[in-house]
């Protein structure tokens, strides 16, 4: 088979959607820091909308990976063309996909290999908006506290390091130097990760990295940068070899990494941009003053019933989250933490209905066209638990409201790091604290009342929480369960 490429679109079946404005005048006003899976089947998927439905060719994307070459190597070839394919399945359970051909994405950088190159696209007059999806870790921060982790390696490293960064943080802060210096025009850097107050957070690190290089720098950001607080929400698992043969086979041309994803899309973004913005809003955002909101709600009943579900599922053995929901005693857990114990967390959304919201997000998680693994969500806990269940366990606290189901979702968690199902088989953790937490871990051995305790003293992912004996005994008699009886019987067991 042919590959897909710019020269073969025509040969393209007539239902797979298209790149419909002339791709050689769109100019590069965006610079994407993470061009993974997440990015190209959401933002880009948006930004492809807007310029359909504007006209306006300044919004072309240069990508950016940070770390490895595999996204350069799959899609130069293709000159940036790339397939989202949307599934789902039908009432009667019949698999359903749509194919559309992404076009706005006009070049990977690999920042390894060039940083020099990335440094240079970052500190362009074209460039108007940096976005990010970095994944939560990509901001080597201090989870519980959202602060610079100046201890960091490779935040030292690119300290030190003003040509030949690593780090998203490093490439924007001696990028702007060079924008300062040359009097570029102002840009806006947008997070699109799952982190509370994305931008607000991005604001501080960035400021803090740059207090470090020079506070004159650290002001010039201050007046020519904006970082808008954003909610962005669609599940897009990993892509796999089998997903990359059936999309080429209904495309009759070979797509080397398609994307796939679901049907839902939501994006909220405030509407903070230094230097202009695309149309987004006619691909399916929403331009709002305030964020926060949208965030809490995504990040609490989205993510922390993810997490909280991808925990228990991989302990037990169900593999993909379809499978897990389908579980009688999990649905009938995950429906009534989300409804009796985030849910009332929540800030008042005009025109939301959250049972409605909930309903559909219990649907979305049994999409049976994902096979999205529990394994995958499972890692990196340690930066995912602040914001998607410790954050609404400490409103529950302050409120004086039980946190039960909560609390077995960070048992699960914890049950989870010993690193084996229940059928024995193991599994690698990966998180980049895994081994300070196997270490918090060890005590668990003698006495799991004392190990929870020691555990959840781990003040750069619990802050203070480990201090409440109530939690340490709410997390310690749920991982008895879990140990004694099993997940199952655990959750069967929940009133
Ligand atoms: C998931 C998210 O992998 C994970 O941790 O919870 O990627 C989730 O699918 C998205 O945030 C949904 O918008």
């Amino acid at each position: 088979m042919e590959r897909l490429h710019p020269s073969r679109l025509a040969a393209l079946p007539d239902h797979v959607e298209r790149p419909r404005y002339d791709r050689g005048a769109l100019r590069a006003g965006i610079v994407h820091l993470g061009v993974g899976a997440f990015q190209r089947a959401h933002v880009a998927v948006v930004n492809e909308a807007a310029l359909h439905a504007s006209g306006d060719l300044r919004w072309g994307t240069i990508g950016v990976s940070l770390r490895q070459a595999d996204t350069w190597n799959a899609l130069v070839p293709q000159s940036g063309l790339y397939t989202v394919a949307i599934r789902d399945a039908a009432a009667d359970g019949t698999p359903r996909e749509t194919l559309q051909v992404i076009g706005n994405l006009l070049d990977v950088l690999v920042a390894p290999d060039d940083p020099a190159a990335v440094l240079a696209r970052l500190a362009d007059d074209d460039t108007r908006i940096v976005s990010l999806t970095i994944t939560e870790k990509g901001y080597h921060l201090d989870p519980a506290s959202g602060a610079l982790n100046v201890l960091d390696a490779d935040i030292a490293h690119d300290l030190a390091n003003p040509t030949a960064p690593r780090t998203a943080l490093g490439f924007i802060v001696h990028a702007m130097q060079l924008r300062r210096v040359r009097h570029t025009t102002p840009v806006t850097l947008l997070s699109c990760d799952n982190l509370p107050a994305n931008g607000d957070t991005l604001r501080s690190l960035v400021r803090a990295f740059a207090m470090h290089v020079d506070p004159a720098l650290a002001d010039w950001i201050a007046t020519h940068c904006t970082f808008p607080n954003s909610m962005l929400d669609r599940i897009v698992p990993r892509t796999t070899d089998a997903d990359r043969a059936a999309v080429s086979a209904r495309l009759g041309l070979t797509d080397a990494w398609p994307v796939i994803g679901e049907p839902f899309l939501a994006w909220a973004v405030e509407d903070r941009f230094a230097n202009g913005r695309p149309a987004w809003d006619k691909g399916g955002a929403r331009f709002v003053q305030h964020a926060e909101p949208f965030e809490k709600l995504k990040l609490r009943m989205v993510n922390g019933g993810h997490s909280a579900l991808a925990y228990l599922g991989a302990v037990a053995g169900w593999r993909t989250v379809d499978r897990a929901v389908a579980m009688p005693a999990l649905h009938r857990y995950l429906e009534t933490m989300l409804r009796d114990e985030i849910a009332p967390t929540l800030l008042a959304l005009p025109g939301l209905d959250l049972n409605d919201y909930r309903t559909r997000l219990l649907q979305r998680f049994a999409n049976p066209a994902l096979q999205h693994q529990t394994h995958q969500i499972a890692m990196d806990g340690s930066h995912k638990l602040p914001q998607r269940l410790l954050g609404t366990v400490r409103d529950r606290i302050a409120a004086g409201r039980p946190y039960d189901r909560l609390a077995l979702a960070i048992a699960a968690w914890v049950h989870y790091l010993r690193g084996h199902d229940e059928a024995g088989a193991p599994y690698a953790i990966a998180d980049p604290l895994a081994a300070a937490l196997a270490e918090r871990l060890a005590p668990l051995a003698q006495s799991v009342h004392d190990g929870v305790a020691h555990f959840s003293a781990f003040a750069p992912v619990f802050g203070d929480l480990g201090r409440d004996p109530r939690f340490v005994s709410a997390v310690a008699r749920h991982l008895v369960a879990l140990r004694q009886r099993g997940v199952n019987a655990t959750l069967e067991a929940q009133p």
